[in-house]
């Protein structure tokens, strides 16, 4: 058992833009967040991810880097960062930035010179045009064609997200270089870590062959883990990484576990760990506004597999929403008559598993999907284009069309302002917020979890406060109970002497639960419930309640 400090840690992501805002101009800020840390202490968490705050136009909410090195002016000043780790610190809890390094803003100083005048040409994905079109199929992950063609440099540059987000060329030693040089320099103002955006899309082969027109993403199976991924992430590893005490997490999209296995590995990348994204997938489809059901026999087979298949030097995070996807009671859980409920039972899983636990802002009181009437209530990127685009090629007559799955597919969904109270914009603002407030925060609010000893957020520092009690949590093995059953996701933790038992019901139909008889459970112990204890003592032979998430402690691990 490799014990670390990161792996027993609950981190805490903060959007900035839509946290709290500290000056009336409706875009949440870093002042902001400062005022709150009360509330994350109270919380319990240990780290904090901050989604990127340096200086940018803001086309992808600042995953396109203008200035790597200075802070967005919306979200404040470089004291005021250094106020935000000052008091974190003084806290205990540590800070994890955004390294966002597959691509800069076109507005950054090399893009631009290398767009008027050829200096820093190499740092980007240039190609000449071929026979009057772009190299290659490839297709943006925010829709429409990978390649933008700059007028004056008669050339096209590669984008894999937004047309004013270059991808860098990490083929150039000098990009490199200044990646490196660049966290070297955020280290030493005391950053703990990183999470590195699309981290495995970094390498494009030399060629640029065609992708497969009919997959998903046409192109995506050339440089997802493209040929020299491993060399470059070694590299940095070497070069800044190893050795410091800092925990590194890489968001790693359509990897199965064996190649992620590499990225995480000592002897491999070195990462700390990764996010995978199965779980993200299986209830997507081909288009953005496409919603498929979900089962719960796939989130078993993805958790199952990542709960067991690591090895003794890897390590999983654990994380079931972002700021990219739907609020996680309105995905996995019940945003209407179960919401409470859903929302504690899907607490309940997040941090009973193995792994590092990641809460998204919000989920800890349970914020719902917010409504998007129309087009214009939405501010993504990767939400408005692929709509706009598909009413222009005539594929969908309008929004409204799409409107269903659109709306609770949107990243915005994990966009709206936080919900600080039953006031004028949900106290996250005294001006005009920058995306509109969820109008269900009269009841969905901070201020009153705070309030309800029985609400999420209490539920949720129960959970926090059990992990850090009960290492087993951590540290101890997983074993599926009931592989089969359709409504159940019930689990083992054990390890040495301890073990418990872990049931949660992921609908609101009211299934029978019987354990297998081979468990020892006489003289079991609820720890925690969503529903009272008098209700949930009885493991053995009785119904389940609506979304009840129980956690048992048994007698002995045998
Ligand atoms: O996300 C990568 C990414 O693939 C997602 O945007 C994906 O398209 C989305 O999850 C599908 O629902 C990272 C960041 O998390 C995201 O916010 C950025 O837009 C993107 O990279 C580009 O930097
Ligand atoms: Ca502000």
């Amino acid at each position: 058992m490799n014990e670390a400090w990161w792996k027993e840690a609950t981190v805490y992501q903060i959007y900035p833009r839509s946290f709290n805002d500290s000056n009336e101009d409706g875009i949440g800020d870093i002042p902001g967040i400062i005022k709150k840390l009360d509330y994350l202490d109270r919380l319990g968490v240990d780290i904090v991810w901050l989604n990127p705050v340096y200086d940018s136009p803001n086309v992808d909410n600042g995953y396109d880097i203008r200035n790597y090195r200075t802070i967005m002016d919306e979200l404040g000043t470089m004291e005021d960062w250094e106020e935000l780790v000052a008091r974190l610190h003084e806290r205990d809890i540590r800070l994890i930035m955004d390294l966002a390094v597959n691509h800069t803003s076109d507005e950054h100083e090399y893009f631009c010179e290398s767009r008027s005048n050829d200096r820093h040409h190499d740092r980007y994905i240039w190609r000449s045009p071929d026979d009057d079109g772009p190299p290659n199929n490839w297709e943006s992950f925010f829709g429409g064609s990978a390649w933008e063609y700059d007028e004056r440099k008669e050339a096209y540059y590669l984008h894999l997200f937004d047309i004013k987000q270059p991808d860098l060329n990490w083929q150039n030693p000098d990009v490199r270089d200044d990646v490196y040089e660049m966290i070297e320099w955020w280290l030493d103002k005391g950053v703990d870590g990183f999470r590195l955006d699309v981290i495995n899309l970094l390498s494009k082969p030399d060629d640029l062959p065609d992708g497969d027109p009919d997959s998903l993403l046409p192109g995506s199976e050339h440089y997802v883990n493209g040929p020299r991924i491993h060399e470059y992430l070694q590299e940095m590893n070497e070069e800044v990484l190893e050795g410091k005490d800092i925990v590194t997490v890489g968001e790693i999209f359509g990897v199965n576990i064996n190649e992620a296995r590499k990225f995480t590995s000592q002897d491999s990348d070195g990462l700390d760990m990764v996010f995978q994204y199965e779980h993200m997938l299986f209830d997507s489809g081909y288009e953005r506004w496409e919603k498929r059901e979900w089962e719960l026999a796939d989130l078993k087979r993805v958790f199952s597999k990542w709960q067991t298949k690591l090895r003794d030097d890897e390590w999983n995070s654990l994380y079931l929403g972002n700021h990219d996807q739907p609020r996680i009671v309105s995905r996995f859980g019940d945003d209407g008559v179960y919401r409470v409920e859903s929302a504690k039972m899907l607490a309940t899983f997040l941090l009973t598993l193995s792994g590092t636990p990641f809460i998204y802002q919000g989920d800890e009181i349970g914020m719902t999907n917010a409504p998007f009437d129309t087009l214009a209530d939405f501010r993504d990127v990767a939400t408005i284009k692929p709509i706009q685009d598909a009413i222009r090629a005539g594929r969908i007559s309008g929004y409204e069309e799409v409107k269903e799955g659109a709306s609770f597919r949107s990243r915005d969904n994990a966009r709206t302002p936080m919900q600080w109270a039953n006031e004028e914009q949900a106290g996250f603002t005294e001006g005009e917020p920058w995306i509109d407030v969820n109008p269900n925060h009269t009841e969905v609010n901070v201020e009153r979890a705070i309030r309800q000893r029985d609400s999420v957020f209490y539920h949720y520092r129960e959970l926090i406060e059990l992990r850090n009690d009960h290492p087993t949590f951590v540290y101890g093995d997983y074993e599926l109970l009931l592989d089969d059953h359709e409504e159940i996701y019930a689990f083992l933790r054990t390890l040495e002497e301890e073990r418990f038992l872990v049931v949660l019901n992921f609908f609101e139909r009211e299934p029978a639960f019987d354990l297998p008889t081979r468990i020892e459970y006489e003289g079991r112990e609820l720890l925690i419930s969503n529903y009272p204890a008098d209700v949930c003592q009885s493991v053995e032979q009785r119904d389940l309640h609506p979304y009840e998430a129980s956690v048992y402690r048994l007698p002995t691990a045998n």
